[in-house]
């Protein structure tokens, strides 16, 4: 049911043509796919065959890149202002992108899956300083940070999630706040994320929101 859906956004998106693609979601809603519906069957997957492509196919250009991840975002956070409203919050997330990232495409998937599993999400937006992350989890009280990094420097990166946990460390916040980490670098070595100090990571927005609910409710047993 979704493929075409996805056939057709695809084919707009790759094309540039932002209309056509909003145009596709508008009829799949008309037709009754729901919100979440249109992002974690139609827009992730959809992202997923554009970057498979965008990987096999050296010719496709930075505009088309920035386009795919633009529609997207655009998309879905349209869609995640009509995501029924959870009955019960069970958490809540201080995310953004590490200092030096601007690739946001990542962290608004991520947040419409934690949305959609009933953990609340405050968002600091992208190119982020480690104190900001921690002074935000201490400030709204949240259990867990999470940072993406679409980069290896920005992963690596002395501004980054090593900076957090040694300001975790330095006040003795490890016990009540969990890190979490997830972009492309860490889809490629499965083990950055230890030694970037994080507890956790995800290789996409489905498994970081399962992750995270999980952590949230151990902290509570
Ligand atoms: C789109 C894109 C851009 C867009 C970003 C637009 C935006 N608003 O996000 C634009 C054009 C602006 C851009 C700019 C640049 N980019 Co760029 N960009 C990409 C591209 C093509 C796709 C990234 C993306 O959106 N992926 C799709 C999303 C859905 O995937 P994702 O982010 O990985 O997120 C999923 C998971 O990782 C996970 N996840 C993500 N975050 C988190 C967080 C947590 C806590 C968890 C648990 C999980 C999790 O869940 C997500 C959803 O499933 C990648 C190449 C690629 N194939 O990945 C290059 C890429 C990341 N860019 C790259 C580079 C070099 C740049 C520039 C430096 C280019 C330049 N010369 O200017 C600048 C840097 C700007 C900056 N300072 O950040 C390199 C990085 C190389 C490296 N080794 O570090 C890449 C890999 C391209 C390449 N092959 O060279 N880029």
């Amino acid at each position: 049911m979704f493929e075409t859906y996805i056939n057709d956004y695809n084919e707009a998106v790759f094309e540039i043509d932002k209309e056509l693609a909003l145009e596709v979601i508008e009829s799949a809603l008309e037709e009754g796919v729901t919100p979440e519906q249109v992002v974690f069957n139609i827009i992730i997957p959809s992202i997923e065959v554009m970057m498979a492509e965008i990987v096999i196919n050296a010719d496709t250009n930075l505009a088309q890149h920035f386009m795919t991840a633009q529609i997207a975002a655009e998309v879905t956070e349209q869609m995640l202002a009509k995501f029924e409203s959870p009955p019960d919050i069970i958490g809540r997330v201080i995310i953004g992108t590490s200092y030096g990232d601007l690739h946001s495409l990542g962290k608004r998937i991520v947040m419409g899956c934690l949305k959609s599993m009933m953990v609340d999400v405050v968002d600091l937006g992208v190119n982020i300083k480690a104190e900001a992350f921690v002074d935000a989890a201490v400030a709204q009280d949240a259990q867990i940070i999470a940072i993406s990094s679409m980069m290896v420097h920005t992963a690596t990166g002395e501004e980054g999630s090593l900076k957090v946990r040694s300001l975790l460390k330095e006040r003795h916040l490890e016990d009540k706040i969990k890190l979490v980490v997830g972009g492309a670098p860490y889809r490629f070595d499965h083990e950055l994320y230890n030694k970037v100090g994080a507890d956790s990571w995800a290789a996409d927005g489905v498994t970081a929101a399962k992750i995270i609910h999980q952590l949230i409710m151990d902290g509570k047993s």
